[in-house]
């Protein structure tokens, strides 16, 4: 598929500390030690519904990483998938009349241009499952040849599963106990019901045609893939054995990144798939979850029909951290508008305090786990100083402009 528009990214005199995130694996804080070359995937869209803050506020925080590994120097390669046929994007086309192919292109489409809007650099490599189904069949056939996975014994639909105990460290991504993964899973689109699984928790991996679903011919047998073998193979196949950061929302902790990295683990035999496993907290409105089978979604799409300028929907998601379970509320945006005015009030000023100090404290605190809180109340406590006229730095104004456009992604 084509990716989005590429973002210009300024350069910034300096270099800050090495980047420091969050594991979910191991649940500590940990240095990212990328070589030149920096190697993240992050799980993308099902297209069955427009972007909502929350996708939007998970894709601006993997922003962020991109931006700080390129303001350390390193060149990030990045990859995102877009799963265009699972059951969510089969069953709202059934609800709506409308074709599946369609409602995915459309709202992939849509897609493309919010994260266009927010200026979120685009990954390298954008792939569906669709075109990429070749090679995740591929990826199947190897996975039962080696004995990593089975059929179950069923004559009329003879599915593919993952063994989940070949690889010897089956849970050790999410560190949840049994009843939680077992909850887990079937809450996400697992079935650890279905009769002739080895194990309750392993996942489907090749789906049997059924009469009324679109299915792919393979050396499988014609059907369609499980969910986590989609990102295992789109992932394998464009970033190699082990990569830097695997990242999504907080939801895909299990069952997703830990059957995709059991799948890729059983593959190469590499452990761990990914040295990162980063994970968002999710966005709520009203004190639930926001999401698609709820129905309580602001999109990004609406917002901008409405003319909010993006940067101030990127500077509220931004405004706590990226880990929180958070609310989104109109006080969030007209706080974040009103911030965007101060901060563009003292970037137009002919002199302002030297901003030295002010790029290296947001260097830090992004190396922090991400603390764009910390850079956000930095920012504030420049410009409150600038808006003093307390500065004679001529040259100030410019390199905020560009530091908060490099690092935060924000255009003033
Ligand atoms: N296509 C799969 C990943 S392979 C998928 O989960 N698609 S999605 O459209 O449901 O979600 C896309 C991304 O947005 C995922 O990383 C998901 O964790 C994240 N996400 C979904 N809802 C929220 C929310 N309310 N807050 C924060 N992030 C969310
Ligand atoms: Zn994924």
């Amino acid at each position: 598929m084509h990716t989005w528009a590429p973002v210009d990214v300024p350069k910034i005199a300096g270099e800050g500390p090495p980047l420091r995130l969050y594991d979910t694996s191991t649940g500590r804080v940990r240095p990212t030690a990328p070589g030149p070359t920096a190697l993240m995937y992050v799980c993308g869209i099902t297209p069955y519904d427009a972007t909502h803050l929350g996708h939007a506020a998970t894709y601006l925080a993997f922003d962020i990483v991109n931006r700080v590994w390129r303001d350390l120097g390193h060149d990030v390669h990045y990859v995102q998938n877009v799963t265009d046929i699972d059951d969510p994007l089969l069953e709202r086309a059934a609800r709506d009349h409308d074709d599946w192919v369609v409602l995915g292109m459309r709202e992939t489409a849509l897609f493309r241009e919010d994260m266009e809007a927010l200026r979120v650099i685009p990954p390298q490599h954008y792939v569906g499952a669709v075109e990429a189904m070749g090679e995740i069949s591929e990826l199947v056939g190897k996975l039962l040849a080696q004995g990593a996975a089975y059929r179950v014994d069923d004559p009329e639909y003879p599915d593919v599963y993952f063994d989940t105990s070949v690889t010897g460290h089956f849970g050790y991504e999410s560190n949840y106990d049994e009843e939680t993964m077992l909850r887990f899973s079937a809450e996400r689109g697992g079935d650890p019901e279905r009769p002739g699984k080895r194990h309750a928790l392993d996942p489907l991996l090749w789906r049997m045609a059924r009469p009324d679903e679109p299915s792919w011919e393979s050396d499988l047998g014609a059907g369609r893939p499980g969910w986590h073998v989609e990102c295992a193979a789109i992932a394998l196949n464009r970033l190699g054995a082990q990569i830097d950061l695997n990242g999504g929302g907080s939801d895909l902790i299990f069952p997703h990144h830990e059957a995709g990295a059991a799948h890729a683990e059983a593959f190469t035999g590499v452990h761990p798939f990914a040295k990162h496993y980063a994970h968002t907290g999710m966005i709520g409105l009203d004190g639930e979850k926001m999401s698609k089978s709820r129905g309580n979604l602001v999109f990004v799409s609406k917002l901008r029909a409405e003319d909010v300028d993006p940067n101030a929907i990127r500077v509220a998601l931004l405004s706590d951290h990226y880990r929180n379970d958070r609310a989104w509320t109109d006080a969030l945006l007209t706080e974040a508008q009103a911030r965007l005015a101060r901060w563009r009030e003292a970037v137009s000023l002919t002199a302002a305090p030297n901003a030295d100090d002010l790029v290296a404290r947001v260097r830090t605190h992004l190396a922090d786990d991400l603390d764009t809180k910390g850079a956000i109340a930095a920012v504030d406590a420049w410009a409150a100083e600038a808006l003093e006229r307390r500065g004679t730095d001529p040259g100030a104004p410019q390199l905020v402009r560009d530091a908060l456009d490099a690092l935060l992604g924000v255009a003033l």
